[in-house]
């Protein structure tokens, strides 16, 4: 039942996931018949339920792995773009003044071995209207890889916003070696990509308020990172290539489907931005009120 319907769900973003395969074309083609040039895994990214409103964002992750060396490259939209800039805004959120008006960081993940699916609205346990990261390790699974920016893709840098990628649109590209653990779990289909962090303007209130699930403290912050700093806001399960393939000659239709890709970008980006902007004024709004 709940594999049907996550089916049916998936295929809405089918448009866009081919047109990123057109993107990467050249691995994706080496992937396919040869033998020689690894697999590959794909998910498409959606909103974790609560969390992030149906359709406020998206995404499409690529993995090809040669041996133990991956490369992932990862288009995402309509994420939180800019943390707030009114101090009294950063500090209820656990946020330093030194971070106002940067991009909003998005740690993100390879979990593994969990039931190798995204939570649903039944994750949250204590009923605050918000899957936490902690709630959401029975569908997802713990950590097995950081996908950060620079530097180690171990779990010591899992909420390390210095390697984040951030902003509300982001694309991400990087090849690394794969942990064993993570490797056989892309492997045993118990492998999920989660990217985090909330976006205020349409998150849930309780995440506002309440500290995250993971204990992260800013540096320079005086109290811990409320939860839209951490929660699991899209997610989406890592599956093998091999039926979704293009065939050989789909390179033909590559051009057409990278500007696609180009202009769904520019699309999500502005939208984007007006989100930055209303969220800081609906943030300004809730907590006005409680003063
Ligand atoms: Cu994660």
């Amino acid at each position: 039942m709940r594999t049907k319907k996550k089916m049916l769900m998936a295929a809405v973003p089918v448009a866009g996931c081919l047109a990123a395969l057109g993107a990467t074309a050249p691995a994706a083609h080496a992937a396919g018949t040869d033998g020689s040039g690894g697999t590959s895994y794909q998910a498409t990214l959606a909103p974790v339920a609560l969390n992030t409103p149906s359709g406020a964002a998206s995404g499409h992750v690529t993995i090809t792995i040669n041996g133990d060396r991956a490369t992932v490259s990862e288009q995402v939209s309509g994420l939180a773009t800019t943390l707030p800039t009114d101090t009294k805004t950063l500090s209820a959120l656990g946020i330093p003044a030194a971070f106002a008006g940067k991009p909003f960081p998005h740690v993100q993940h390879i979990h593994i071995n969990g039931q190798g699916v995204c939570p649903t609205s039944s994750a949250d346990a204590n009923g605050d209207g918000v899957i936490s990261t902690v709630e959401g390790h029975h569908a997802y699974g713990m950590i097995g890889t950081t996908l950060s920016t620079k530097g180690s893709t171990g779990a010591d840098t899992a909420t390390d916003v210095t390697v984040a990628p951030g902003g509300g649109s982001f694309t991400y590209q990087r090849t690394f070696t794969l942990n064993q653990d993570t490797l056989s779990a892309i492997k045993n289909n118990k492998a999920v990509v989660v990217v985090h962090g909330l976006n205020p303007a349409n998150a849930p209130k309780a995440s506002l308020s309440t500290p995250n699930s993971l204990g992260v403290t800013l540096p320079g912050a005086n109290k811990k990172l409320a939860l839209i700093g951490t929660a699991p806001a899209v997610c989406g399960k890592l599956v093998s290539s091999q039926m979704n393939t293009m065939p050989s000659g789909g390179v033909a239709t590559g051009g057409g489907s990278t500007s696609g890709v180009q202009d769904q970008g520019l699309f999500y980006g502005a939208g984007g931005l007006l989100l930055g902007a209303g969220a800081v004024l609906a943030l300004r709004r809730r907590f006005g009120k409680q003063h």
